[in-house]
Order: structure tokens, then sequence, then C-alpha cells
């Protein structure tokens, strides 16, 4: 399988961290989607990653269909865990997806700043309460307890908690998330993230 992705996606990140815990072998195919990269216009029209060119030749895109297909066809380790679970899953990812048009939005805008926009501001609530809600989530559900398995939450988790770091370390608006840091800090060190950190 030839899996594309850059250096800096959330999305990217969530997929190749996925396919490295569920020990799915695949070259890694580095693009930066900005610069129109012509082999991943090829396999997605919409010239985007994540996506992951099966070895039939399937072209899959979308980060949530190339993780139902992957939960599929390699159910263990498992992603999808209980209602909570997702819960935490879909605040997480609601944060990635405020962030990363925050920073398209950038582009569209410029040399206006997006983030003062009337939708810019919107994205940022859209973070700042995601983070809320998440970390007051794994304060009632999770007791004080670490993370034990490498579910689509912990995944989702971390992945926006580096995101955020890598895009918005100054930003005045961000939130303490002491529960949160404390319950996937120690997964958090597994060769999955710690090899495919944003950069
Ligand atoms: N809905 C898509 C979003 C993917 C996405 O926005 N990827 C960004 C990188 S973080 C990209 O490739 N952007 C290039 C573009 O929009 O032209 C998913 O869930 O996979």
């Amino acid at each position: 399988m030839r899996f594309f992705t850059s250096p800096t996606s959330p999305y990217g990140r969530m997929v190749r961290v996925a396919l490295l815990e569920k020990g799915v072998a695949f070259d890694l195919a580095m693009v930066d989607p900005w610069a129109d990269d012509a082999g991943l216009r090829e396999v997605n029209p919409a010239t985007r990653v994540p996506a992951l060119v099966l070895d039939d030749g399937i072209a899959l895109s979308e980060t949530s269909v190339i993780l139902s297909w992957l939960e599929r066809e390699f159910p263990r380790p498992a992603l999808f865990g209980d209602a909570r679970c997702l819960r935490r899953a879909g605040l997480a990812i609601g944060v990635i997806d405020a962030a990363v048009q925050t920073i398209i939005g950038r582009k569209a805008t410029a040399p206006t700043l997006f983030d003062d926009t009337p939708l810019g501001l919107r994205r940022r609530r859209a973070m700042v309460e995601g983070m809320q809600g998440l970390e007051l989530q794994v304060q009632r559900d999770c007791a004080g307890a670490a993370a034990a398995h490498v579910e689509l939450d912990v995944i989702a988790s971390v992945v926006a908690l580096d995101y955020l770091q890598f895009r918005f370390a100054e930003a005045p608006w961000r939130v303490p998330t002491p529960a949160l840091d404390a319950w996937v800090a120690q997964l958090r060190r597994r060769p999955a993230f710690a090899d495919t950190l944003p950069r």
C-alpha cells in the first residue's frame, strides 16, 4: 500500500498513527498538497492528504473513510471504542477541523488575518470550547486513570494537542488541559506518536 501524507497534516497523522498501531505495512509518500503534487492529484482529485492506495490500486481518500476501511480489514487493535471514546474523538476532531480551517483561512484572507474575521472567531471558539469539552469529559469519565489503549480518542486528542502547539504555540486563547495531558501522557510516548510529530 502507498500512503500519501504531509509532514504537518493532522489528518494524515491520525491515519499514519492508526497504520503503525495496527502494524500495517505501507510505503510512505510525503507530499506537499499545496504544491499541486501531480502524484497526489492522480489518486485524489481533491489534491488533499491523506490518501491510501491499496494493493489492488483502489485509492481511498478522507480520514474517516480510510480509518473505517482499516478498522474493517485490520480489526486488532480496535480503534473505535464505546460511545464515550467516540464522544472524545469527535470533540478532538472538531478542534483539528477548526485549527486547519484557521490555517487555510489565513491563505484566503491575507493580508487581513483570518483569525479576526467573524468566521475566524467562530473557529477559535470551536478550538477553545472543544478543548474545554474534551478536558471536562476526561475529568468525568476517566477518573484520573491513564488511557490504556490507543483508540481513536487517544489518537485524535494527541494529534489535536500537538497541532495546536505546532500552529498556535503563543496564542493567548489556548486553554490548559491538565487532565487530558495526564490521560495521554504514557501512550503519547509510543513510536507511532513520537515518530510522527508535525514539523
Ligand atoms: N476532510 C479531509 C480533510 C483533509 C485536509 O484538509 N487535508 C489538508 C492538509 S491538513 C490538505 O491536504 N489540504 C490541501 C488543500 O486543501 O488543497 C479529511 O478528513 O481527510
